[in-house]
């Protein structure tokens, strides 16, 4: 029984039947990382774990497998090449292509880092991966250099820019967020895909339906956290929730988390793994 007030049009994650297995709440697969920025895509993993995927798998170089694996035992990894940047390169898809094939999600982006060989993976998996897919950080930047921005995507996605990356997938460098808000719903609707656009009060849209997110506090504002909310939004991706609800349950419980915290915590002492073991509070309050 919720203890808060949840707001109306809050979207619902389904009881779990008693008789469910893993496999009942997705196969969730990460793709991220790069020599230097381990800890984004094992942020993103453990959010997916805590917000009930039931399985998880993290996709890296293999230059930094070990140290991922190291962060947290119940996600499973998987080395991707890693070319002489500390990047994926290109010819990672080959590696890729069994995982893609058992994932019911797929986010990419934390940690990834930009090159040229990345342009073209992360462009070739928003263009042709079939299931819901999460793109995030460089993920983003890397398909705000494609050629042609009008194109919808095929198949379903959620993006998650905060508003530097909004500004580089419009190309309008000095975009305020006042009117980023109003670019967000015609972006969506024209790339036909869900944009969470982050911020104090992240707006959820996917150009017909709008969410504005009443929680949320400014000890969100440090390193890591939205490589948390990828995570979690990827959880709900795997229990079958639609791309937009998706988006808005775990734009919401994210925040949540963040406001439980605070009350134990200080807004500047919150980091983005204290903000992971507050996700299961937040859940306690929605269920
Ligand atoms: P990045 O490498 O892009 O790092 P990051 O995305 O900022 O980190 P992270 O993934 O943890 O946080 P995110 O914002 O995604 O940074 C590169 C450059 O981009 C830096 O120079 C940085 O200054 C710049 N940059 C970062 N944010 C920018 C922005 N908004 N506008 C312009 N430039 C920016 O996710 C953070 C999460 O916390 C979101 O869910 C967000 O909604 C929430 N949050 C943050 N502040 C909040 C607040 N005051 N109240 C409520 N929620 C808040
Ligand atoms: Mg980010």
């Amino acid at each position: 029984m919720s203890r808060i007030a949840l707001p109306a049009g809050l979207p619902v994650l389904p009881p779990r039947d008693p008789h469910s297995h893993k496999g009942t709440f997705g196969r969730a697969l990460l793709v991220g990382g790069s020599v230097g920025m381990p800890g984004s895509i094992s942020l993103s993993g453990r959010a997916c774990l805590k917000g009930g995927a039931g399985l998880v798998t993290l996709a890296v170089p293999d230059a930094i497998i070990n140290t991922v694996a190291t962060f947290d035992a119940a996600y499973m990894t998987w080395p991707l090449p890693t070319d002489r940047s500390g990047h994926l390169p290109l010819h990672a898809k080959a590696k890729l292509s069994a995982k893609l094939e058992q994932a019911d999600c797929l986010a990419v982006g934390p940690g990834l880092g930009q090159s040229r060989g990345l342009f073209f993976l992360v462009n070739d998996l928003a263009s042709n991966f079939p299931r819901p897919m999460v793109i995030d950080a460089d993920g983003l930047n890397l398909i705000a250099q494609r050629p042609d921005m009008t194109q919808p995507f095929t198949a379903p996605r959620v993006l998650t820019p905060h508003l530097g990356e909004f500004r580089r997938l419009v190309g309008k460098p000095q975009l305020t967020m006042e009117e980023a808000t109003g670019s967000a719903i015609e972006f969506a609707d024209k790339l036909q895909c869900v944009l969470v656009l982050k911020g104090s009060q992240t707006l959820v849209t996917d150009g017909t339906q709008q969410w504005n997110n009443p929680t949320g506090n400014p000890g969100l504002a440090t390193g890591g956290s939205g490589d948390v909310l990828t995570g979690l939004i990827t959880a709900m991706l795997a229990q079958q929730l639609n791309v937009y609800d998706a988006a808005v349950l775990a734009v919401f419980l994210h925040g949540l988390a963040a406001d439980i915290a605070v009350k134990q915590t200080s807004q500047p002492g919150l980091t983005a793994s204290d903000l992971l073991d507050f996700l299961e509070d937040a859940l306690c309050e929605y269920a």
